[in-house]
């Protein structure tokens, strides 16, 4: 029989054997799968279980917020505000920073989390999932403050989402490629079923929401246009469309078999960079992506690199197979 490692000895060999993340860093990592699991089983009872539609409230970005938004919020905060790993965290969901409460041990971690992405299809029972990001407090500041969250994707020292599918499949990387685990619901683990994910260079699969495309800048357009020409237009070769409208899911298919993934910047709220947050969805997917070999860009520049202003900071977002990622670049910077 073939040995299974679970996600318990994966940490520990990779804090023994690789020496890449401190014991802190594994067991807060422990924490931030139990609370996935517990989320899982809240999106499993559906509506059996009191979790579906809107709580009637509005997050700060002005988003109605639904009833499993706030539940999953509460269990990540919950689950992680005892451990003593942590110095604060921020959420999607909250208006600022949650400092850990003074009755507990503070860490030195910071941690980031979309509790519920794809909040529109938390109703129609279509795969929805959480997104974490964590990065080292600063040194030397004895409080917390918002400043010190706003650090470049490149010093994330953990990052993945769990995505909550027909399988619960928790997606990592620590810096050491990407990791996949799925959640056995018998033993109450998350078993290693993939590791070392590589994303193809090359790809005939896209996915945008094309009913913004009249609200999209010329060198989006140009590329969409050109993909649609398939075989017979400059590209050569046809190609096939998905858009799930959850993060998650398109980049776990991405991470599964390729694609490109887009959410760029549109004319319908000019003023905004873009749809998706910066620190709670685009940094922590494009590193993943990156640990697998593929590229994410703003469309001009690479996301990891950027300078975070604020925390819900918002990113237009070119992901996936490097070299379709590069062509978008490409067309945005007049190549
Ligand atoms: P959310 O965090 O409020 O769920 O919003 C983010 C989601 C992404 O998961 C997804 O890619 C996108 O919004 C879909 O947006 P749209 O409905 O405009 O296609
Ligand atoms: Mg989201």
């Amino acid at each position: 029989m073939t040995q299974r490692i679970s996600l318990t000895r994966y940490l520990v060999e990779q804090q023994r054997l690789e020496g890449h993340i401190p014991p802190e860093l594994r067991l807060l990592i422990e924490v931030v799968a139990r609370a996935c699991k517990r989320i899982s089983q809240a999106v499993n009872k559906g509506a059996l279980g009191d979790v579906m539609g809107s709580a009637e409230s509005e997050n700060v970005q002005g988003e109605i917020q639904k009833k499993l938004d706030i539940i999953a919020n509460e269990v990540l905060i919950e689950a992680n505000e005892w451990g003593g790993h942590l110095a604060a965290m921020a959420s999607e969901e909250m208006d600022s920073i949650y400092a850990v409460p003074n009755r507990y041990p503070q860490g030195e971690y910071l941690l980031m989390f979309d509790p519920l992405d794809g909040s529109s299809n938390i109703d129609v029972n279509v795969s929805i999932g959480t997104i974490f990001s964590v990065l080292k407090k600063p040194e030397g500041a004895q409080s917390v403050e918002e400043s010190d969250f706003l650090q470049p994707g490149t010093s994330q020292v953990a990052a993945g989402y769990c995505v909550y599918g027909p399988q619960t499949t928790l997606v990592l990387t620590v810096g050491d490629g990407v990791a996949m685990f799925t959640l056995d619901r018998e033993q109450g683990s998350f078993v290693l079923t993939e590791e070392n994910v590589t994303i193809p260079e090359d790809t005939q699969e896209f996915a945008i929401n094309m009913s913004n495309m009249r609200h999209w800048d010329e060198p989006v357009k140009r590329y969409i246009d050109e993909c649609l020409q398939g075989k017979e237009g400059p590209r050569g070769k046809n190609f096939n469309m998905r858009w799930i409208a959850s993060m998650v899911a398109d980049v776990h298919r991405i991470l599964c078999r390729g694609g490109v993934f887009l959410y760029p910047w549109d004319k319908r709220e000019p003023e905004k960079a873009g749809k998706l947050r910066l620190m709670y969805e685009a940094n922590p997917m494009s590193w993943l992506i990156e640990q697998a070999g593929g590229a994410s860009t703003n469309g001009r520049q690479r996301i990891l690199d950027l300078q975070p202003t604020k925390l819900h900071e918002r990113v237009s977002v070119v992901l996936g197979s490097k070299n379709e990622v590069e062509r978008v670049t490409g067309y945005h910077c007049g190549l």
